[in-house]
């Protein structure tokens, strides 16, 4: 039996934007900008690696009582956009595809790097769908590692080889690759198995590494 993991941001919900404008309003208090470009370096990655990442562009050190609390003013801008998130913020034809999966009886987890994963999970109603949920509470290396893929299928009870991760960062698809499981890329990422824009139109049948 095949499993699916799917990551969080970006794949099942739009929360990606979120990030990102929530990063760029700390940024600009710390006096300087950041474009799309400079945040895909970060979709996937931790909350302190993406602090960071945002510190070494604006050329700025702090101590670490202050890193954890440029963090904290991050997570609260974040907080306070994501808090009005309903179901229709799931990404197109991802309600289709859990629910054609689950009637399939396929097991399904969450693998995602956010502290916040299951706050999400409940305000979209997408939660029951999943047996599993793995998040940046449980791990403590972040993607590239595979640490958080291995223990959704350990979770799942599941070998690596039987799993299908559907991931929209290239630190999440790498991630995928070593945990030794088949990585189906949402977007433009070129290190995948498969690469799919979006879930419309998509038959989990089609994903499925053996029959059932
Ligand atoms: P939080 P994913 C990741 O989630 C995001 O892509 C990334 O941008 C974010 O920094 C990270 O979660 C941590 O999120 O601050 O909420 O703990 O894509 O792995 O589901
Ligand atoms: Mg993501």
């Amino acid at each position: 039996m095949s499993g699916f993991i799917f990551d969080l941001d970006g794949v099942l919900v739009d929360t990606a934007k979120f990030h990102f404008e929530a990063w760029r309003e700390l940024a600009r208090d710390l006096g300087f900008d950041m474009d799309e470009t400079f945040n895909e370096t970060l979709k996937g990655v931790s909350r302190m690696e993406s602090l960071e990442k945002i510190l070494q562009k604006g050329n700025i050190d702090a101590s670490s009582d202050q890193k954890l609390s440029w963090a904290e003013q991050k997570n609260q801008n974040y907080l306070a956009r994501v808090q009005k998130m309903t179901k229709a913020d799931v990404l197109p034809g991802v309600l289709a595809f859990l629910e054609k999966s689950k009637q399939l009886k396929i097991p399904m987890a969450v693998g995602s790097a956010s502290k916040n994963a299951v706050a999400i999970l409940t305000l979209t109603e997408i939660k029951d769908y999943f047996q599993v949920i793995i998040d940046g509470n449980q791990i403590s290396k972040g993607k590239p590692d595979p640490e958080v893929f291995l223990l959704a299928a350990k979770t799942l009870q599941l070998s690596p080889a039987l799993c299908v991760v559907f991931e929209d960062a290239e630190a999440g698809i790498e991630a995928a690759l070593a945990a030794g499981m088949y990585a189906v890329g949402v977007g433009d990422l070129e290190k995948a198995d498969e690469m799919i824009s979006g879930f419309e139109g998509q038959d989990p049948e089609q994903f499925i590494l053996d029959p059932l």
